[in-house]
């Protein structure tokens, strides 16, 4: 009797200990995914030369997709934004005291009234911002273009730690790529690329100057064109844009882009005595660019262009601009990346690169000040959930509708939205950029399928018809491990794993790792070694040569109840 009731004790202790692990599991909801971490590995070839920190510094200073850089200076500060497309919060803020060293403070648009991007194509939205101090009223300005919503904008502030304004539209100003002007006579103008007086070929296009007062924020009068075609128009140059305004020595320069953001891309400089005009070439042009250069170089950057200039203030000028890294024929996973050269000036031209010359990857500058370990370099990147607040590394696709993330306990929560990655709307991911050609990633997470549609996981994206996710899902009626391989519009499932019995409602490691245009696939369940599920899965339709459109790819945690629509 006594050894009966000793072995019912043992049973009914195991049966009810199992049964309060699960209601501790049961706090798990099955519409949610709970993941413990996040980690990002960048190790990039390129980045693991020596340097000097004290006085040199590698290219890119931002890497991954922060594309258009624009820049200014605040006394001994400078400030740096980039472009965001259908990515939320937008436009990523950052600061500086050497140029080099770059530490985000947050986001211009950090606030869904200031940024409505639902409906829009990833590629569509936020367009090459630009940011200026002016002086005379203390105050910053960022101007740009969110295409297919609101089009030409600016919002300001006197106190960048306050946030900044709410748009204010600038209907008149038609086109993209929009730059503020602050004279020295207190007068202020807004340049911008736009429609040329005749269409002549495509890409044919002009820089457009419009007055601004800043008593009234509106534009005064009628906008004029101040540039057509480009420099030479014998050649038929192609995309006009990013024009930005300086003076020097009572002489106004107008800087653009020219040949389109790919590999015939380039910086070319006009001057003129007036500020509207006439401008003329410089002397030398175009002022920055790869498209001559053989196509055989090491530590290859192409696509450099969309620049904008910034003087220390010891008199010395500086450049930012785009540029990329690729691999194979112009591929590159990594978006458009921000750089940065000194500027000479030769003949009254400031030049950036001088013609013929290849960008370099490692650049001398004096009296650095390493603040910030990234956004640079190879760095480990990890999130163990610990603040209530999402680093503001992570973005996520269009603006917030629905409050569908939390972090609890150690743990980032995302409910399963009937949304998915594949529409234009705002679904349970949460991203960060890939900032290296070689990377790895990492994530742990709980996640309980109930159907078919439902799945939790990890996402390479580019946009939404080009994707990979590492997720768990059901299939007929069984938990299952799958990748879903999305190019151009179509999906696959190029791995599928039914998940062991016993390790049925336990976490799932998922690991990633990429080189160039290759993903190797890895998972374990509890403790146990990681396995391979799927080696060498092409994904060059993840770079922007395959995909089209602007932006980079991201690397974040998906959750779904909508998996296959
Ligand atoms: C941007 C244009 C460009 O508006 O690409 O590289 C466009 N330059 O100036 C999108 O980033």
């Amino acid at each position: 009797m006594m050894k009966k009731n000793y072995w019912l004790y043992l049973l009914f202790s195991i049966v009810g200990f199992s049964a309060s692990a699960q209601n501790e599991k049961r706090e798990e909801q099955p519409n949610k995914a709970y993941f413990d971490y996040f980690e990002y590995r960048g190790n990039d070839n390129s980045f693991k030369k020596k340097i000097n920190l004290a006085n040199q510094y590698f290219n890119p200073v931002v890497a991954g997709f922060y594309p258009d850089p624009s820049v200014c200076r605040k006394g001994e500060d400078y400030y740096l934004v980039n472009s965001s497309f259908s990515y939320y919060p937008g436009v990523p803020i950052w600061h500086s005291k050497d140029l080099v060293s770059w530490k985000q403070i947050g986001h211009v648009l950090d606030r869904p009234s200031q940024l409505k991007l639902n409906g829009l194509e990833l590629s569509d939205g936020i367009f090459a911002p630009t940011i200026r101090y002016n002086e005379a009223n203390n105050t910053f300005y960022m101007i740009c273009t969110v295409v297919n919503g609101i089009k030409n904008f600016l919002v300001k502030t006197n106190d960048l730690s306050k946030g900044w304004s709410e748009p204010i539209l600038l209907p008149e100003v038609r086109g993209i790529d929009p730059s503020i002007y602050f004279d020295d006579n207190g007068k202020a103008y807004i340049t911008n690329g736009g429609p040329p007086s005749v269409s002549k070929y495509k890409g044919y296009k002009a820089i457009w100057l419009y007055e601004y007062d800043t008593q009234t924020d509106k534009i005064v009068g009628k906008g004029k064109r101040i540039a057509e075609g480009g420099i030479d128009t014998t050649k038929h140059p192609t995309w006009l844009e990013g024009p930005h305004i300086y003076k020097l020595k009572n002489k106004y320069y107008l800087m653009c882009a020219e040949g389109g953001t790919e590999e015939g891309h380039s910086e070319v400089v006009f001057e003129s005595d007036k500020v509207d005009g006439a401008y003329k070439p410089c002397a030398i042009n175009p002022i920055l660019t790869q498209r001559d250069l053989v196509d055989k170089r090491s530590d290859k950057f192409t696509s450099t262009g969309h620049a904008d200039l910034v003087q220390t203030p010891q008199g010395e000028w500086y450049a930012v601009f785009l540029a990329t890294r690729p691999y194979g024929n112009d591929l590159y996973n990594t978006g458009r990346e921000t750089c940065l050269l000194p500027v000479t000036w030769k003949n009254n031209t400031p030049i950036i690169l001088d013609s013929g010359k290849a960008m370099p990857l490692i650049v001398n500058k004096t009296g650095l000040n390493r603040t910030v370990k990234r956004p640079t370099g190879n760095f480990i990147w990890r999130d163990d959930f610990t603040n209530t607040t999402l680093q503001q590394e992570w973005n996520m696709l269009r603006t917030p509708e629905d409050n569908w993330y939390s972090i609890n306990k150690g743990k980032l929560i995302l409910n399963a939205l009937e949304k998915s990655i594949y529409n234009k709307v705002n679904p349970a991911f949460l991203g960060r950029r890939q900032q290296h050609m070689t990377f790895s990633t990492k994530t742990n997470f709980a996640f309980t399928p109930k159907t078919n549609d439902d799945l939790a996981g990890m996402v390479l994206i580019q946009n939404e018809n080009n994707n990979i996710i590492v997720g768990k899902t059901m299939n007929n009626g069984k938990e299952v491990l799958v990748i879903v391989n999305r190019k151009k519009g179509v999906n696959e499932t190029v791995a599928a794993l039914d998940i062991p019995n016993i390790y049925l409602r336990e976490n799932v490691t998922i690991c990633i790792e990429v080189k160039e245009g290759f993903l190797d696939v890895y998972y374990s369940f509890k403790e146990q070694p990681r396995k391979m599920l799927k080696a060498q899965i092409d994904i060059k339709h993840l770079s922007s040569k395959e995909a089209g459109g602007f932006v980079g790819s991201y690397v974040g945690v998906y959750a779904t109840a909508s998996r296959n629509k």
